[in-house]
């Protein structure tokens, strides 16, 4: 398939012209990310949203005549974007360019909404002069590392570029390029989750989901993942296995079904910034959102799953972008609403880097 000229510019505004089947799933899971974030920033870190304001926020969005500006994307994009075009440009990981490219970003943006302490990561990175660009990262909270979300957030590219890798490919350039930022096993292993979880969306075929095949098969990498190795800080007594036994609890609230609660997601997997109180929050919001959600009036349901991540309060922005790379690689690009194209700053750059992604693939047969 020919993807150049897919992407049209109409009155300064993006329009993205369908692609189908693999190529629209790269785009879903970039745009998703995207559009997780825009739509979820304007909540974060306030109380719950009520229903009606979110339903009536969704519905006012998707009304064609009405003109508001884009919403600006956060520190979230900002990293993903980076992650992206380091994939693209180096033709691989490449660990000092892509940190080079974070702390570039922030300098010229640093307004983008910033975990508080991985500012100091970006400027020590930059008064070391990338000597060692793992050191940063590893003296953060007395030498645990952040176990902030912020690795987990950025790692939908790896995915894609990673799309015909083996699982142990997946998880070591997750993992690596989590720990340019985030040293802390709970934060890197949560980008692992979220890596893995985008990656099996990716290779699963729209309406083809099992979901309790979904989270087992994700239980089964981490406990691979999660098994204590040599470098590992634990403390006495420290269960290793946080994401395995998150998951279990995920499988247990899906046997609950519509009845689950926000508060019972909130007490059970988390709506915080730290990775394991969001990761398998944004996994729970894609599998809760397959299906109609009481109170949600989207019935799109890609839309559903940032609704739904976006009406469990907390960190709106992230875990509805991760929600979105999860939900966008499963239902492809062209399930998105043309309605919500407008509403999210740089859609044809995400976009782009998708495309780019997906032509980087070694062609394997007559794929889309
Ligand atoms: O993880 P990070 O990049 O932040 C991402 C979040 C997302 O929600 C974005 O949308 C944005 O709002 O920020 O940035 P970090 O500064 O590494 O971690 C975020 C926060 O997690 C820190 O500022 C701490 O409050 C908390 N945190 C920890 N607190 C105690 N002990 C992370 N690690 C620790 C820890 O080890
Ligand atoms: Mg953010
Ligand atoms: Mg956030």
């Amino acid at each position: 398939m020919i993807l150049k000229n897919l992407i049209r510019k109409s009155h300064g505004m993006a329009v993205v012209e369908a692609v189908e089947g693999l190529a629209g799933k790269f785009r879903g899971s970039m745009a998703g990310a995207l559009m997780g974030d825009c739509l979820g920033a304007p909540f974060e870190g306030e109380s719950r949203a009520s229903r009606s304001v979110l339903n009536s926020y969704f519905r006012r969005l998707a009304d064609p005549a009405l003109k508001v500006p884009y919403k600006l994307y956060t520190d979230d994009t900002a990293m993903t974007r980076c992650v992206a075009q380091s994939l693209i440009d180096e033709k691989g990981y490449c660990a000092t360019d892509m940190a080079k490219r974070f702390v570039k970003e922030y300098y010229n943006e640093p307004k983008r909404g910033y975990g508080s302490n991985v500012t100091d990561v970006f400027a020590a990175l930059r008064a070391t002069k990338f000597q060692d660009v793992y050191a940063p990262a590893g003296i953060q909270f007395g030498g645990r590392g952040s176990y902030g979300n912020g690795a987990a957030m950025r790692i939908a590219p790896v995915a894609l570029f990673c799309y015909d890798a083996p699982d142990k490919e997946v998880v070591h350039i997750a993992k690596d390029s989590s720990l340019l930022t985030h040293a802390n096993r709970l934060g890197y292993n949560g980008a692992v989750l979220q890596c893995l979880a985008v990656h099996q969306a990716l290779h699963t075929p729209a309406n083809k989901l099992d979901s309790v095949k979904f989270i087992e098969s994700l239980i089964t990498k981490m406990k691979t993942v999660e098994a204590p190795k040599d470098e590992d800080i634990l403390d006495e007594g420290e269960n290793p296995f946080i994401y395995v036994k998150k998951l279990e609890k995920l499988l247990e609230l899906m046997e609950q079904g519509d009845s689950v609660t926000p508060s019972q997601v909130e007490d059970t997997l988390g709506v915080y910034i730290s990775a394991h109180m969001s990761v398998p929050t944004a996994i729970y919001s894609f599998i809760r959102a397959l299906n109609p959600v009481t109170n949600i009036e989207s019935d799109n349901a890609f839309l559903r799953t940032i609704h739904y991540a976006i009406s469990l309060g907390g960190d709106t922005d992230t875990i509805a972008s991760m929600a979105g790379s999860i939900a966008g690689a499963y239902y492809g690009f062209s399930e998105i609403p043309e309605s919500f194209h407008r509403h999210c700053e740089a859609l044809s750059d995400a976009i782009e880097q998708a495309d780019q992604l997906f032509k980087m693939r070694k062609p394997k047969s007559t794929e889309t």
